[in-house]
């Protein structure tokens, strides 16, 4: 039956859909995050490092890598029955900037990923949303070989603002990675919350 009660009442809830960012340095594992959790076939836009590229990718501790992303990385999961979060991850070189200003544009927050053995690599990404006002959290994908710097010690040298999240996780790790992203959502939606509350009043 296509009208009446009965069919109302089965009628599917609409989720709220969510834009997040995930960023930060190169080959930090941006869209090896957004391959863990997404539920669908994740968009990937990679191409091969080549020699060319040599003098100016660094690999020292991702030697492995063998692609890096030159336009974004898009993917998607459902947190919640009515929560539906849109995954945009971001080239990792500064030679893609320009793109940044597109991907950002409806975000509601973003997640800067940081390697602790290269942390000033994910500076650029911190300043950018810290500049747009756009809530991010901060989380360090640990790697093998990395030292486990206590939460302090990374949030003094990013020099974030105490309310700032900081998470340690794990990129090819769906449930760390939601955990993340569960972080970026409450973080950003609390932000919004206190932005309305005079207007409230
Ligand atoms: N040990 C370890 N390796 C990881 C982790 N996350 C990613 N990797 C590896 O690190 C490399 C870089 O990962 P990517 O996901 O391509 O990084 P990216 O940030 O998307 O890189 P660009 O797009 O080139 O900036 C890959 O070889 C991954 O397999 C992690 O948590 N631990
Ligand atoms: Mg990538």
């Amino acid at each position: 039956m296509a009208f009446g009660r009965s069919s109302r009442r089965t009628a599917p809830i609409e989720p709220v859909t969510l834009k997040i960012l995930v960023a930060g340095g190169f080959g930090v594992g941006k869209t090896t995050l957004v391959g863990a959790v997404s539920e669908i076939r994740p968009l990937r836009t990679e191409e091969s490092l080549t020699e060319a590229g040599a003098a100016v990718d660094d690999l020292s501790g991702v030697e492995s890598k063998t692609t890096t992303t030159v336009a974004m990385d898009f993917g998607r999961i459902t947190l919640r029955e009515d929560l539906v979060l849109y995954l945009f991850g971001t080239p990792g070189q500064d030679r893609f900037w320009f793109l940044w200003d597109e991907l950002a544009q409806g975000a509601l927050g973003a997640v800067v990923l940081a390697d602790t053995r290269r942390l000033s690599d994910c500076f650029a990404a911190v300043d950018y949303f810290e500049r747009r006002g756009i809530p991010f959290a901060v989380a360090v994908n640990r790697f093998e070989g990395a030292e486990p710097f206590p939460p302090e010690t990374v949030r003094g040298a990013l020099d974030l603002d105490p309310e700032v999240p900081l998470l340690m996780g794990d990129a090819r790790d769906r449930e760390s990675v939601k955990g993340i992203l569960v972080s970026v959502v409450e973080h950003a939606l609390a932000r919004v919350d206190r932005e309305r509350e005079p207007a409230a009043r």
